[in-house]
């Protein structure tokens, strides 16, 4: 007898939530899921709970059916306020975080608080009310690669985060195994690569580069540039988001990456490029402390097992769409850009 393919044996447990909470659904990556939920799966009510921090922009959600999408303002750390949402609902995915290393490596406390403190309070909630539970995790757990190095990470690849922010995350992954383990919760985690696309807050790099050449302001290059980041675009991010939370098997881990590989220097020339500037038009400004060298994510098991593939694989065009999602959203990112250049350059960067 042939063997089963996981696909076939995933599929026949297939989980149709109804009712779903998404945390952190007011920021970059967890808005794009809210959109792409709301458009695909008609049939599914989202409420968005979110702190609404510097990160996270009511405006990101905004023109969504209010009969399907309701938004929470609130602090996954708040356990009354879980205890009265949680119940009905019959899934978390759970975006919300303090999301930026520089931020981490300045001032970490509140990652603590959020990606640890604030996913163990999830955690309990979604026990005590037995609510299918999706963790949205980073490939930084693993720490970087070299340069040279022919590996990609794997789910098998050992945790060794870098930074205050990798850490928190690599923590608050280990927790939802022990939950798994400990108490049957049904949950998933996905690391994902670096992300791209409309909505990404300024703080972060092709979205500072655009908007500083937008301004008329030299972009900045950390370091050497050589860093190596595997580009995803969000919606990709989303698509893989939603075949796990639906087929994926209980207390799997799952890794999301498009095969995007490339150099911040490369990124960098080929935004200016492509924005009519010439390619060396960029600072160097000092590196930042501890600056992981290189990501690289195989996503086959994601790819075998649900068949999941990324559709968004022509980097250049997809940037060139963020360009013009930035040129046409100026009222969106103005406001956040001079409080977030003042930091960057109090940190000399
Ligand atoms: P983001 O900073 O743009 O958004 C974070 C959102 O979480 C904001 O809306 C913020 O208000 C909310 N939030 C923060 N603290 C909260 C709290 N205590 N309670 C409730 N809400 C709170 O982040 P992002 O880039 O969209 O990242 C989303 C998730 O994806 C994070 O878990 C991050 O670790 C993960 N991730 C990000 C990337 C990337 O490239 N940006 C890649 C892989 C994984
Ligand atoms: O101005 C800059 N110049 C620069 O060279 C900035 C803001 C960054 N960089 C470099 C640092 C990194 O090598 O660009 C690369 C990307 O930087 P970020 O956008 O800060 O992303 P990164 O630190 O790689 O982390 C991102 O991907 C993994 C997200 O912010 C994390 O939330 C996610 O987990």
């Amino acid at each position: 007898m042939q063997p089963c393919r996981y696909s076939e044996i995933v599929s026949s447990e297939i989980f149709k939530p109804r009712n779903i909470i998404v945390t952190g659904g007011c920021g970059f990556i967890g808005a794009n899921f809210v959109r792409y939920v709301a458009r695909n799966h008609p049939d599914v009510h989202i409420t968005v709970l979110d702190k609404l921090t510097y990160a996270g922009n009511p405006q990101n959600i905004a023109g969504l059916p209010q009969s399907q999408v309701e938004l929470v303002q609130g602090d996954i750390c708040d356990a009354a306020l879980l205890e009265r949402i949680v119940p009905g609902h019959d899934a978390i995915v759970h975006f919300a975080a303090e999301s930026h290393n520089d931020n981490s490596i300045a001032n970490p406390e509140p990652f603590i608080t959020t990606n640890v403190e604030g996913t163990f309070h999830l955690l309990e909630a979604a026990r005590k009310y037995d609510v299918r539970f999706h963790h949205i995790s980073t490939d930084e757990v693993y720490g970087d690669l070299a340069l040279d190095d022919p590996r990609r990470f794997t789910e098998s690849t050992p945790y060794k985060p870098s930074s205050p922010y990798s850490a928190s995350k690599a923590a608050s992954d280990q927790l939802v195994r022990a939950w798994v383990r400990t108490y049957d919760l049904r949950a998933t985690i996905s690391n994902c690569s670096n992300n791209y696309g409309p909505y990404q807050h300024v703080e972060k790099f092709i979205p500072r580069q655009i908007t500083s050449i937008m301004e008329g302001v030299r972009p900045k290059l950390y370091g050497t540039g050589e860093n190596v980041r595997d580009w995803i675009h969000t919606e990709d991010h989303s698509s893989a988001v939603w075949e796990i939370l639906t087929r994926g098997r209980i207390g799997e881990t799952y890794l999301i990456g498009a095969d995007g590989e490339m150099s911040n220097i490369a990124v960098m020339r080929m935004i200016l490029r492509l924005m009519g500037c010439a390619e060396d038009a960029f600072d160097w400004v000092c590196d930042r402390p501890g600056h992981d060298r290189r990501y690289a994510i195989d996503s086959n098991k994601l790819r075998t097992e649900l068949g999941w593939r990324p559709v968004h694989t022509d980097f250049e065009a997809g940037l060139q769409a963020t360009i013009a999602w930035y040129a046409a959203n100026r009222a969106w990112w103005e406001p956040a850009k001079a409080a977030t250049e003042a930091r960057y350059r109090a940190q000399g960067q």
